[in-house]
């Protein structure tokens, strides 16, 4: 092999390992992927009920990933699921709506029954750290949370939930958390599919998490003020 030629390879081969790491690094197409939470003036109440007025406003993020096979889940009678978020007050609120032809909560081992995977990362480290998972039974309320997990409420027979959590001063224009949200459908007794809010191509062995942005449209500052104003004027 003349030195051109090697040249050539080394260059091939430097180009080729570069861009494995750039790939592994950003997923499966994570780099155009994220939901957008908005600032909201009026926080929702954790309930389980969807009927609070923010909820009509924010935009849904599909649960059409499986993470099983890496396909896209087409909506479906076996699974058909969505997400919304908005925050507040240093909180950020989950809303959730479930469609599943076969639900199973009464089983005594939870990985037996249909739930719920979310992972909340706070310090946006980008990977999911067992620190950061939750595992949500379907249509169960317990006192019993991790935070900044503050509150889960289930309505309409485990097809709606609410959550909240506490995130302080993170929960601020612009910053972002690492996000991701899976059903873990159980039919039949087994663990049939795991069907996520995450790009085409994701899988379960993709370490790195998608984003959740906090947005607003107007300054919070400027919304603080407009509530206060509403307050006292509403005093009168
Ligand atoms: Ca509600
Ligand atoms: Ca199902
Ligand atoms: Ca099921």
């Amino acid at each position: 092999m003349n030195a051109n030629k090697q040249i050539i390879l080394t260059s091939i081969l430097l180009l080729t390992a570069v861009s494995y790491a750039l790939g592994h690094l950003t997923g499966g197409g994570l780099q155009n992927f994220q939901y957008n939470a908005e600032l909201v003036s009026v926080a929702p109440i954790v309930d389980g009920y969807l009927d609070d007025p923010v909820w009509e406003a924010a935009l849904p993020g599909k649960l059409e990933q499986e993470l099983m096979n890496g396909q896209r889940w087409p909506e479906s009678p076996d699974f058909t699921g969505s997400f919304a978020a908005v925050w507040r007050g240093g909180f950020l609120y989950i809303a959730i709506k479930l469609a599943d032809d076969q639900l199973e909560t009464r089983q005594t081992k939870l990985l037996r029954e249909d739930h719920l995977i979310l992972y909340i990362d706070p310090h946006h480290t980008g990977r999911k750290e067992e620190l950061y998972r939750y595992t949500i039974p379907i249509g169960k309320e317990t006192s019993e949370l991790k935070p900044p997990l503050t509150r889960v409420a289930w309505g309409s027979n485990g097809q709606t939930c609410e959550l909240s959590f506490r995130l302080d001063n993170l929960a601020k224009k612009g910053n972002s958390v690492g996000f991701i949200i899976a059903y873990n459908d159980v039919d039949g007794g087994r663990l049939q599919h795991k069907i996520a809010w995450a790009p085409q191509g994701y899988t379960e062995a993709d370490e790195m998490l998608p984003d959740l942005v906090f947005t607003a449209k107007i300054e919070p500052n400027t919304q603080q003020k407009l509530i206060q104003w509403g307050r006292i004027k509403s005093l009168y």
